[in-house]
Parts: structure tokens; C-alpha cells; sequence
């Protein structure tokens, strides 16, 4: 296969643990799967799709080491990036739980908030240890999810870290039981991400995402360390907030710079003490969006009672919940315009603006349902994406696979770009870098129209100048021999005076590269092109009894085929 263009791949910082025998990929767009196969054979690898994205889990032979594979497929231009399928864990600090007050609803405002809007109507996916859906505060809250660590529909808690961070999303208030959730109206959707241990992986929140986007959750939790900086989570996630949805995450708790690149897949939730003072060990970076309450946080446990929890794990859905409360009070509001209002109303804390302790500061649900409320739709998208494609160039002679690399922007993002050949759609890219993988023994050889058509959330769309490029592939060889028939006089037959032999042949390339020869007796008679031959033999000169007519036809590559019909005088 050929790569007109070098893509770097991106090369995450590789994680403290990973899964054995395992890589996660993202292909370009369009990738077809037999070349995805030829990228992987010479390592054994066999792959699975994640979900409707352009994800990959990389199942190794036993054996084969991954950081050999990864250092080889990490290069290919044909993958947008390999990445070790990273283990994370839940971002909480245990603590024997007691009694206390719900002391980070006060201090987000969501007691006001709730005057306006209590998340009905919203889903909140818990990418998490399972939740206890038997608990009293939060059975009445439950939508099916998934348990995609052992693929099937048990969603039960294993650890009791996913009823607690559930409970702090979205524990039913007013019920007159335990405790109430900063959205105690919106719905949870248990999806199981761990093993018994309650290790995650990005793989495992990739498959969930994807899960939670195409069965109607809007807002994801995930209160893992370790997942703002994971690719694979990161590509789920934009596929996940092109639908709409928005993904809340954990910081971490390592108490750290994590030096993670800022990004627009996630929001990443740093955790703060009842004074708005970072806690020693929420992580931090530049990569933190927003603050929230993460200390001594009241929810509900599995098991059906309660108790308080630490952690970054806290703050997360504190955030999520905030979100959904949000998302209820204006379900027609764009997830951007939600997470613009989310991070213009938190309180500015630290040093003025954003920072890397608090991001935008700490969060303030009263203010942001406020906001979301009060938003206009006069300001929604009208202004159309642009795009263009850089790779290949006007001119260029491409064959086989071909890296079609196109830049798009919009004022407010782009969410898919449509790869277009001859017109027709060939791929679509729902993440950026955008870039594709175009098999050009699709089209005849000769010239081809590349355009790339990007789109915004708000549907305005802009296709780029038109690319013509050369397509010069090998063409297979015709091995299949022409068809050819006698068609007159009919085998057998008795013939006298002067009898019109005809023939017909046909070939799989067309008639024009047939050459037909027509022999009676042994005797050269005539020869033809194409599809037919007439000859006019007369019969009078010829002896009485039995003779034998011949037509051999051979294609312009060589094979042929021959008939033969005995007729008598
Ligand atoms: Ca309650
Ligand atoms: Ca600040
Ligand atoms: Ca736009
Ligand atoms: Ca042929």
C-alpha cells in the first residue's frame, strides 16, 4: 500500500499499567478492512471495532510483545495513532463513611438551581464499578446500560465506587430517603467499564462511550484517573459530543502536574475542599476545565445505605450532574453553548482567569442554570465551517490506498468532515485530526474529483475546492479465456450449395480484442475481430461425407478458447 503523505502519529505518554496482548488504534477515516488486516499481519494481530468510530482493539498472539507492535504500527500513515490500552482506577481516596451534611450542594448553589430545573429528562451514563440499582435512593433512577468488561447486561456494583459516584450525580431528591443527588431528577445508566479490581481501561471507556452515545445518554461520568489524556478516551469522546453529549472527568488524584495537553473532548474536574481550596491531592494541569466540591462528599453506598467519599471521583459527577441540570432546564441549547455557560459562570478562583488548579474555577450550578435558562437561540451557528484538502495536491498521481488529509475549521467546531470522490461519499471522519484512508481501485483509472465537505453541529456545511488527481492502478490480468459458438450450420447437420457459416464470440474485457480464425478440414479459412465472423464456404468443391469446421477465438491477453462441429455432405 502506498502513503502519498507522512502522517505523525501521535505518541501518548505511555501508562504506568496496560493490558497484555493488547493495542487500541484509530484508523483514517475510510480505512477499508482488508488493508487494516495487511497493516496488522505481519504481527498476528486481529482487530475489533469499537462501537460505529474508527476505533480498533488490537488482540495480540500470545506471546508477542505489545510495546514491539505498538513501536512498529505507531509509524503507519494509515493509523491516526496506537496507543498500550492504559489501566486506570477509580480516582477516590477510601474512607470509613459517617454521617455529615451535603455540605458541596450549598456551596454549588443547587438548591437553587433545583428551583428551575432538577435534570428531568436527562441521562447521565456512569462509566464506572457497576451501581446498585436496588438502592432505595436510586432505583427509581435507572435506564439500562451495559456491562462491556463482560459484554452482557449485568450492571450490578463490584466495588461500591459506581453507587457513590451515581448517588452524587443523581440520588433522588425529595423522596424523604438518604440523601439527594445535584441532579435528583435525571436518569443513570450503569455502564460497567472494570474487572473485579475495578481497573478500567481506555478501551473499555471508548467501547462505553460509544455505547452511551448511540442509546440516548447525553453526559458521561468518568471518575477514573489517568483518562484525560488517554487517546482512545479522548477520540470517544469527540464521538460522543458530536452527538450531542457531553463527557465530565476526573483530574486524577495524584496531587500532581499531570502535564496533560489541554483539550475540547473532556471536561476535566479538579477537586476542591468546603474553604474553594484545591485539595492536596486533586491532580492539576492545564488540562483541568473546571473545579467542584471532591471532599467528604455524602452519597449513597451499595447496599442500600450511606456514607461520605474523597476524591477527584466526586467532583466529576458533581460537574456531570451540574450539566444535566443544565441540559434539563434547556434541552435545545448545543452541547458547546451548555459547556461555554458551564465554565463562564464557575467561580473564578486561584489567580484571576483560567488556571491550573481550578481551570475556569469552581463550579456554580445556581448561576449556571442561570445562564442556560436566560441563553437566547439568536445565538445559535450560522456560520458554515471552512475546509480545504492539503494532501494529495491538484495533479497528483495516486494509486491504492491513498492519505487524504484535509483541514477544516468553524467558530464553533466542526463535528464531521465527508470525504466525496466523483460526488459520491466514500468516508466520514467524526474526529480531527481529519484525515483519510481512500482506496482509489475503487474508480476506473483516469482523473478523479476529490472534495472534502465539513459540517458544524448546527448543520451549516462548506465543501472545499475540488482536488482532480491521476488514479493509475495495475490492472488484474484477464485470465478468463473468451466464449465462442457456431451458430450456423448447426452441429451435424446435412449441407449442400453454398452454406453461410457464422460465428459469435464474447470475452469478459469486450469483443473488441477478440480475434477469431475459422478452419474447415484443417484448412485456414477465414479470420476475424470482434464478436462475429461470416463465411460463405461452398460446399460443391468439398467430397461427400463427413467434414469438420473449427473457430478458435483468443482475448488481447492471450486466452483461447476453440469449438468444433462436425457437419456431413
Ligand atoms: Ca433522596
Ligand atoms: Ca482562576
Ligand atoms: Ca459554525
Ligand atoms: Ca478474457
Amino acid at each position: 500500500m502506498m502513503g502519498i503523505s507522512t502522517w505523525g502519529t501521535v505518541q501518548a505518554a505511555q501508562p504506568s499499567e496496560w493490558v497484555k496482548g493488547r493495542l487500541v488504534v484509530q484508523t483514517r477515516a475510510g480505512l477499508p478492512d482488508t488493508e487494516l488486516a495487511e497493516i496488522l499481519k505481519p504481527h498476528g494481530g486481529k482487530s475489533r471495532r469499537i462501537g460505529k468510530t474508527d476505533l480498533f482493539i488490537i488482540d495480540l498472539p500470545p506471546g508477542m510483545s505489545e510495546q514491539a507492535v505498538l513501536s512498529q504500527l505507531e509509524h503507519n500513515p494509515h493509523l491516526k495513532f496506537a496507543e498500550l490500552d492504559a489501566i486506570v482506577k477509580p480516582a477516590f481516596v477510601p474512607n470509613d463513611p459517617y454521617l455529615g451534611s451535603e455540605w458541596h450542594l450549598a456551596k454549588i448553589g443547587a438548591t437553587t438551581a433545583w428551583d428551575r430545573s432538577q435534570g428531568t429528562g436527562v441521562v447521565i451514563a456512569v462509566l464506572d464499578t457497576g451501581v446498585d440499582a436496588s438502592h432505595p435512593d436510586l432505583a427509581a433512577r435507572i435506564v439500562p446500560g451495559w456491562n462491556v468488561y463482560d459484554n452482557n447486561s449485568n450492571t450490578a456494583d463490584v466495588t461500591g465506587h459506581g453507587t457513590a459516584v451515581a448517588g452524587t450525580a443523581a440520588a433522588s431528591m425529595n423522596n424523604s430517603v438518604g440523601v439527594a443527588g445535584v441532579a435528583g431528577a435525571a436518569r443513570i445508566m450503569p455502564m460497567r467499564i472494570c474487572d473485579l479490581s475495578g481497573n478500567a481501561t481506555g478501551s473499555s471507556i471508548a467501547q462505553a462511550l460509544a455505547y452511551a452515545a448511540d442509546h440516548g445518554a447525553r453526559v458521561a461520568n468518568i471518575s477514573f484517573g489517568g483518562v484525560p489524556g488517554n487517546s482512545t478516551v479522548q477520540t470517544a469522546a469527540q464521538y460522543m459530543k458530536n452527538k450531542g453529549g457531553l463527557v465530565v472527568v476526573a483530574a486524577g488524584n495524584n496531587g500532581i502536574n499531570e502535564n496533560i495537553t489541554p483539550g475540547t473532548t473532556m471536561i476535566s474536574v479538579s477537586a476542591v475542599e468546603q474553604t474553594d481550596v484545591k485539595t492536596t491531592w486533586s491532580s492539576y494541569g492545564n488540562f483541568v476545565t473546571v473545579a467542584a466540591p471532591g471532599t467528604t462528599i455524602w452519597t449513597t453506598t451499595r447496599g442500600g445505605g450511606y456514607g461520605q467519599w474523597w476524591g477527584t471521583s466526586f467532583a466529576s459527577p458533581v460537574a456531570a450532574g451540574t450539566v444535566a441540570l443544565m441540559m434539563a432546564a434547556r434541552p435545545d441549547l448545543p452541547n458547546t453553548t451548555i459547556e461555554s455557560l458551564l465554565t463562564s459562570t464557575a467561580v473564578d478562583l486561584g489567580t484571576a482567569g483560567r488556571d491550573a488548579y481550578y481551570g475556569y474555577g469552581r463550579v456554580n450550578a445556581a448561576a449556571a442554570v442561570n445562564a442556560a435558562v436566560a441563553a437566547t437561540a439568536s445565538t445559535s451557528d450560522t456560520q458554515a465551517p471552512s475546509v480545504a484538502i492539503t494532501s494529495p495536491t491538484g495533479g497528483a498521481s495516486v494509486s491504492s490506498v491513498v492519505a487524504v488529509n484535509v483541514s477544516a475549521s468553524d467558530n464553533v467546531g466542526v463535528t464531521r468532515v465527508e470525504l466525496r470522490v466523483n460526488g459520491s461519499t466514500v468516508a466520514t471522519d467524526t474526529s480531527s485530526p481529519f484525515a483519510f484512508s481512500w482506496d482509489s481501485r475503487t474508480v476506473a483509472n483516469g482523473s478523479a474529483s476529490l472534495a472534502a465537505y465539513a459540517f458544524d453541529a448546527a448543520g451549516n456545511s462548506k465543501a472545499s475546492s475540488a482536488v482532480s488527481v491521476g488514479v493509475s492502478n495495475a490492472v488484474a490480468a484477464d485470465t478468463t479465456a473468451p466464449t465462442v459458438q457456431i451458430t450456423n450450420p448447426a452441429s451435424g447437420a446435412r449441407v449442400s450449395g453454398t452454406v453461410s457459416v457464422k460465428v459469435s464470440a464474447s470475452d469478459n474485457a469486450g469483443a473488441a480484442g477478440i480475434r477469431q480464425s475459422l478452419y474447415i478440414d484443417g484448412g485456414l479459412r477465414a479470420t476475424a475481430s470482434g464478436a462475429s465472423l461470416s463465411y460463405n464456404w461452398n460446399t460443391r468443391k468439398v467430397s461427400h461425407g463427413s467434414h469438420t469446421i473449427q473457430a478458435v477465438v483468443r482475448d488481447a491477453a492471450g486466452n483461447q478458447t476453440a469449438t468444433t462441429i462436425q457437419v456431413s455432405r
